[in-house]
This record gives structure tokens, C-alpha cells and sequence, in this order.
């Protein structure tokens, strides 16, 4: 060998050493996630309703972050959020469900990046990413559909040796599903349970809580189990594992609602020692301030995994040597849950929390027919139907303001609207701007409804995520100053929205009628616009004229419109049903009519829309 050679061989040697020494520097990573439950069902959050000792142990080794928030207060569009470290309203993916694609050449899964950085990537369990074009299982080196037969829940057990690991363990076991049923065979004491303030105190509701309770607490021996299997396998002092539920709940007006039940999450993640330049905080053990948005997390963790980060990564990373500054504010999203429509933005700090309503004219507690499968929200609604209910606990069923702000310090219920505080007028206004820069930046696509959002998109061949960024088929800014005018509910805004009526793109239409709908009877110098409006070549502006003819008196015309949509087929159905249901009383003898005619009473998940309608009228 000359020394040529030689010196060759030592380069490589080198190179070789450092490529090891780089590999044992990376640190595992478990990200155990469970289901449904917000920190008021965590003990060390002092949560009063349920001991949960493993996790309470994995807070006292590692770090307890203090304000840890969901993007989407729901399963899938906040799974849409995890796995592309996009907010699903920048992409279109946020109602739920739905599987709506995005452009997969532009937007990788963070499990994409951690595989080229060297890391085995798995997540034998739940996937649920609610988008098309993509099968969820597929980023991963292990998912639930390879291989056959039964799989380990831990899916690090299938890497390498000596490869680093980055595996996810969801738990389902505190999901709402489990507050289905009966409620009469429980562990905790349903007298013991601590109650929101918005919920009766009905005997049914307590044993529904405590039906909950004994779910979280066997929530947390899953992740007890799960954290001494990774103790055996020897693994724990060179695993960083972090745990959160995948948004708040259960228990009716937390999860798919953007209220602190909804959306504050816990979050806690043990560092082990030899990793210990990574502390958030000085040492274990220690609670930390900073605010965490969920869509921060994927970011952090390709960031921790020294993987590339593409800019298509929306939130910030909160720990590690590559932490960014800490977000001022936290956006929050809703919108369709399941069969009801309702769109909602929240935009918070850690104590108060601004939301704005798009669609107040439909109250919040909606018949859902999975919420209603836990036997307290049948039970609270019939209790609100029974006049029993009182300004806090009525709430939920009755329609909305258009906007509410919440001091979550001294009202983590949100049940004190200080919209209109003198008090608090600057923090609202900031919060507002805050929320509008961020829409802007999201390119939201929400302020078009879904179907006419999936109808552009579609007539331009594109995905929901291109068509929001072409300022000519979608010119976002102009549509949030039409949503906010209609919002304000404000009679001089009255010829704008007449003026509105004609222009020749539907987006302006819908919320010009939106606005005139608003006006309630302000609107009645209105009516022939609105008549005109039950022609209109879009559905959507055609059911909100009519429904607002009828609130002014004026129905013929209206539901003679209503009619030929249910029976002659409309563009969409789904608002259509919705939009029936929310006028009640006077919409009673076309539903009647529907079901006498065969109308399903059947939906995806329970029963119709319009089957719940009939249902309450016992036919
Ligand atoms: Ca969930």
C-alpha cells in the first residue's frame, strides 16, 4: 500500500468513524399519542376526574408544557396537520372527513425526510390523514397494512440494528367511542366527577363522565405498558418520548369545538440524560411556558432528527438546538364535522382566545349523530328541549354571536363572552389582526363553502391547495372583507350586499346573502333581491335566500324553491339538509315530505339529518 492508499483508508476510516458516531447521536424518538382527552383528564395537569399515574411519572422525568394547543380540535384534519406540517386549511384539507388531494410532488410526510436522514419510521397503529392521492401507510417503514398477520403496536422492534428508530404509539383507548353505551357499569364514582360548568348536572351525565374517567385511566396503562416494553428492550436512556393526546374532549362541546376542552392538549416529553443539551427547561421535572401549536411538532421533530426541513413545513420548532423564536398566537380551525357544517377560526395566546364565527346563524350543539351516541349529550339536549337549561348551560344549542372572546385564566370553560368588554377592545384587536395576517399567509380556503371551494377547484382542474393560491380564482383577501361586512351584521351595509347579489362570482353572492340573512328583518326592503336570489345558478345562495324569505315572512316563492332543490337534486345536498334542519319549524312539511317519499333516515355515521328531524316529531 502506498501512502497514497494509506492515506485514502484513513479518510475513510475517519469518514466511517464520524458516519457512527453521527448514527449513535441521533436519538430515538417514540411519539406516544392517545385519544380525546384534554388536560382536564390528566392528573398532573390537575385534572380531578382520573388518576393517571404513567403519565403523571413520565411529567415528573421530563417536561410538562403548560400550553400546548390543537390546530383542529378534531381526529383527522389534525392527523392531516401531523403529517405534512401543514395547517389543513392552507391545503384543503380540513373538513371531516374528507380525502381531498394535495399536490404529493410539493408536499412530503415528515416520515419521507426522517427515512433519508437514516431513521426507521413506523406507526403500526392509526393513520387517518384525510387526504387523497396517497395511502396513509405508505411513508411509513412500517404501517398497519404490510405484512401479514398480527403486528406489534411497538413498531421499533422491527428496525435495523443499531438503526435509529422514530416510531409513533397511538392509543385508542380514551377515544369518544369509548363514552358510548350504556353508563351503569363503572369504576369511578360518578358522584366524585367534576362537571363543566356548561354541562346540567344530571345523574346520566355524571355516569357518562366517570364511563370516560375509567377509559383514560386504562388510556394510561397502555402508555405504562408501552414505556416498560421500551424499558426492557433496554432502550429507555437512548429514546426521547414524547406524549400528547391527539386533541381535547370527550364529553360534548370539547372535541370538534375550539373551546380550551377542545383544543388545550397535554404535552410532555422526557429527554434522557445523555441528551440533556436538548432541556427545554433547567432540569426534568420541570413545567415549561412556551406555546406549542400542533402543527409545530413535525417540524421539531425532523429538526431533532437533523432531517431536512422543506418550507413547506408550516409551524416552529420548539425544542432542540434548532428551536425558532416562540409563536405570539396559536390559529385554530373548524368546519365540517362529520354530516354538519359549521366553520369557525380561532386565534389564541396562552390566556385569552378570540373566535370568530362564519356560520353563527346554526348553533354550535347541532345534532351530530356520533357526538349524540354518548348518552349525556341526548340527555343535555333533551333537558335544553325540556326549558331547563339556563343561559350557561343552554348555550351550545342556541345560534351564535358572530364573534367571542374568552379569558381562559379565570374561564377555561368559555362560557363568559367578553366580546363586547371595554376592557379587552385592544387585545381583541390584536387578535383580529393576527388572525386575518395569518389566514392571508395560509392562503385559508375556507371562505368559499366546501362544495363551491371542491366545484372551483375541480371546473380548473386543480387541487383545493393550487386553486386557493391563484389569486384569480380565489382573491382571499376581498373574500374575508365580504365575510367580515356580512358578520358584523350592520344595516348600512344593506346596498352593498343588493349591489353584491349580481356579481358574477358566486363567492361575493354567497356572502352578500349571508349578510342579508344576518340582517334579519333590517333585510326586508330586500325581498325581491332575494326572490331573484331563488334563481340563482348556485345552490348554496339559492337556500340561504330562501331561508331567510321565510324568516321574513314571505315563504311561498322560498319554499316552493326549497322544494324543487330536495326533489329535483340539488349541488349540494349535505347544506341543503343542513339548511332544513336549522329552520326548523317552518321547514317541518318538506322534511315530512321527504321521508314519506322514502328520504333516507340513514347517515354515515347514525342516523340522517333530516331522520333526526323526523325522529323528534315521532313520525
Ligand atoms: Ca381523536
Amino acid at each position: 500500500m502506498n501512502f497514497r492508499d494509506k492515506a485514502i483508508t484513513g479518510l475513510f476510516i475517519l469518514g466511517s468513524t464520524l458516519g457512527a458516531a453521527n448514527a449513535a447521536e441521533k436519538p430515538n424518538i417514540l411519539w406516544i399519542t392517545s385519544e380525546d382527552n384534554g388536560v382536564s383528564w390528566i392528573s398532573c395537569y390537575g385534572g380531578k376526574n382520573t388518576k393517571t399515574p404513567a403519565i403523571d411519572q413520565l411529567a415528573k422525568e421530563g417536561f410538562r408544557y403548560l400550553y400546548c394547543f390543537d390546530n383542529a380540535a378534531v381526529c383527522a384534519p389534525t392527523r392531516s396537520c401531523w403529517i405534512t406540517g401543514m395547517y389543513g386549511i392552507s391545503n384543503g384539507t380540513q373538513p371531516m372527513r374528507s380525502r381531498n388531494e394535495i399536490p404529493h410532488d410539493k408536499i412530503p410526510y415528515y416520515p419521507d425526510l426522517l427515512k433519508k436522514a437514516g431513521y426507521h419510521t413506523s406507526n403500526p397503529g392509526k393513520t387517518d390523514y384525510n387526504i387523497g392521492g396517497r395511502d396513509d401507510y405508505e411513508a411509513w417503514d412500517l404501517g398497519k397494512k404490510k405484512g401479514n398477520g398480527k403486528r406489534s403496536p411497538y413498531g421499533w422492534k422491527a428496525r435495523k440494528e443499531g438503526q435509529p428508530f422514530f416510531c409513533v404509539y397511538n392509543t385508542t383507548t380514551s377515544h369518544e367511542s369509548k363514552a358510548h353505551g350504556a353508563v351503569n357499569q363503572v369504576k369511578n364514582d360518578p358522584a366524585k366527577m367534576t362537571l363543566f360548568s356548561y354541562h346540567p348536572d344530571l345523574p346520566v351525565i355524571r355516569k357518562n363522565y366517570a364511563k370516560y374517567a375509567d377509559a383514560v385511566e386504562r388510556m394510561d396503562g397502555d402508555v405504562a405498558k408501552c414505556i416498560a416494553t421500551l424499558k426492557k428492550d433496554g432502550l429507555y436512556e437512548d429514546t426521547i418520548i414524547i406524549y400528547n393526546s391527539d386533541h381535547g374532549g370527550v364529553m360534548a362541546r370539547s372535541k370538534r369545538f375550539l373551546y380550551a376542552s377542545g383544543v388545550h392538549c397535554p404535552l410532555i416529553v422526557r429527554i434522557p440524560e445523555k441528551y440533556k443539551h436538548l432541556y427545554p427547561a433547567d432540569k426534568p421535572g420541570s413545567t415549561v411556558e412556551r406555546l406549542v401549536s400542533f402543527v409545530d411538532m413535525p417540524k421539531t421533530w425532523l429538526s431533532l432528527a437533523g432531517a431536512e426541513i422543506p418550507d413547506t413545513f408550516q409551524g416552529r420548532v420548539f425544542l432542540g438546538t434548532g428551536a425558532e423564536a416562540e409563536p405570539k398566537h396559536h390559529l385554530g380551525f373548524r368546519e365540517r364535522a362529520d354530516e354538519r357544517l359549521d366553520h369557525v377560526r380561532l386565534m389564541r395566546d396562552k390566556r385569552f382566545a378570540y373566535h370568530k364565527n362564519y356560520m353563527p346563524y346554526a348553533p354550535a350543539g347541532q345534532h351530530l349523530a356520533y357526538l349524540w351516541k354518548a348518552p349525556a349529550t341526548p340527555a343535555w339536549e333533551q333537558h335544553h328541549r325540556d326549558g331547563k337549561t339556563n343561559e350557561v348551560t343552554g348555550r351550545f344549542f342556541r345560534p351564535r354571536v358572530s364573534e367571542e372572546f374568552y379569558d381562559n385564566e379565570s374561564d377555561f370553560d368559555n362560557v363568559k363572552n367578553l366580546i363586547k368588554d371595554p376592557k379587552y377592545q385592544v387585545r381583541i384587536s390584536e387578535l383580529k389582526a393576527a388572525l386575518r395576517k395569518k389566514q392571508l399567509e395560509l392562503f385559508d380556503s375556507g371562505l368559499l363553502p366546501e362544495g363551491m371551494r371542491m366545484r372551483r377547484a375541480k371546473e380548473n382542474s386543480m387541487t383545493i391547495y393550487e386553486m386557493v393560491r391563484n389569486k384569480k380564482l380565489y382573491p382571499l383577501e376581498s373574500y374575508l372583507d365580504a365575510a367580515d361586512k356580512a358578520l358584523v351584521r350592520d344595516a348600512k351595509n344593506l346596498d352593498d350586499f343588493v349591489k353584491a347579489m349580481s356579481d358574477q362570482d358566486e363567492g361575493y353572492r354567497w356572502w352578500a346573502v349571508v349578510g342579508l340573512h344576518l340582517l334579519e328583518k333590517d333585510a326586508a326592503s330586500a325581498k325581491e333581491t332575494l326572490k331573484k336570489a331563488l334563481k340563482d345558478d348556485c345552490h348554496e345562495v339559492r337556500m340561504m335566500a330562501a331561508w331567510s324569505l321565510v324568516k321574513l315572512g314571505d315563504s311561498t316563492e322560498a319554499m316552493a324553491c326549497l322544494n324543487d332543490l330536495l326533489f329535483n337534486a340539488t349541488t349540494n345536498e349535505m347544506m341543503l339538509h343542513n339548511v332544513l334542519d336549522w329552520m326548523g319549524e317552518p321547514a317541518l312539511p318538506l322534511v315530512k315530505k321527504f321521508l314519506a317519499d322514502g328520504g333516507s333516515t340513514r347517515g354515515k355515521y347514525g342516523i340522517s339529518i333530516l331522520g333526526r328531524v323526523g325522529e323528534l316529531q315521532g313520525w
